[in-house]
């Protein structure tokens, strides 16, 4: 089926997922140049059922000089789950933090919304300017902090988890998101290469990152239960988070 002939399922998620799928999308038309990238022929479109509700997964992906693969994705779990998964994943020779987001969201409430901007140096800190930047947003409080999973240690102290307590809250987690990706974006853009010894340490550190998001255990359920096991361990590591090589 040809992209304009598809269901979108960007109409059917739920609100938040929706604005927050085109705000990425007009931030990185505004500020890159997105060329396309092309992911296995079978995994652009899914829909998946095995045990009860039907899964269906919408991937839109790009890639830039600096972005090896920028990753939206929209899911859908029958009338239940609503899922916007983003990463952006930077060519190892850029000194670039990883941008990751999820928003999870089932009947009307989101229940988890995160995002970061993840150091992938060896002192995973990140670079100066980032946090200088990062630093001049406004803070926001929001009524419901989530705590992190163990495995989720690849994450800076700008880390947003949260589960946004009304339309106010859910605004403010866009607007958060936005801040985040403008700077990001405007850094990369601007980006030069680094030297080899520097690119093969951010390789690791983004094959730690990969490893560690691999580990998220409500993501593989949610896959298992549409897909099953080897399918979903295909898809974590081919398209979710596929370890980049030199
Ligand atoms: C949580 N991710 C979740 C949850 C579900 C998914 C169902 C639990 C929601 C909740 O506890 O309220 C499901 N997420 C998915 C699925 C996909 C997805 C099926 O992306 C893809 C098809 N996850 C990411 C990225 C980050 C991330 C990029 O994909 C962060 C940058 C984080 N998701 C993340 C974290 C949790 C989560 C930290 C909480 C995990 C936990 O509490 O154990």
């Amino acid at each position: 089926m040809s992209n304009t002939l598809k269901p979108s399922l960007r109409e059917q998620q739920h609100p938040v997922i929706c604005q927050l799928a085109d705000l990425i999308e007009t931030i990185w038309q505004e500020q890159l140049e997105l060329e396309p990238y092309h992911l296995p022929a079978d995994l652009g479109y899914v829909e998946g059922r095995l045990e009860g509700e039907k899964l269906t997964i919408e991937n839109h992906c790009y890639q830039t000089t600096q972005f090896r693969k920028m990753h939206l994705e929209l899911a859908k779990v029958g009338t239940t789950l609503d899922i916007l998964h983003c990463v952006m994943f930077p060519r190892p020779e850029y000194a670039l933090p990883m941008f990751g987001c999820d928003l999870v969201g089932g009947r009307g409430q989101i229940s988890a919304a995160i995002v970061d901007l993840s150091p992938v140096n060896s002192e995973r800190i990140l670079p100066e300017n980032y946090r200088l930047a990062l630093q001049t947003l406004p803070i926001t409080e929001f009524s419901q902090q989530r705590g992190l999973p163990d495995w989720a240690d690849i994450f800076s102290e700008f880390c947003l988890f949260i589960r946004p307590d009304g339309p106010e809250e859910e605004a403010h987690f866009l607007s958060r998101v936005e801040g985040f990706l403008k700077i990001h974006c405007a850094y990369a853009a601007q980006a030069l290469p680094v030297s080899p010894e520097q690119q093969a340490e951010i390789l690791l550190g983004q094959r730690y990152y990969c490893t560690k998001q691999q580990q998220n255990d409500k993501t593989r359920r949610v896959l298992e239960k549409a897909f099953g096991a080897e399918w979903t361990q295909r898809y974590m590591t081919s398209v979710l988070f596929d370890i980049p090589t030199p």
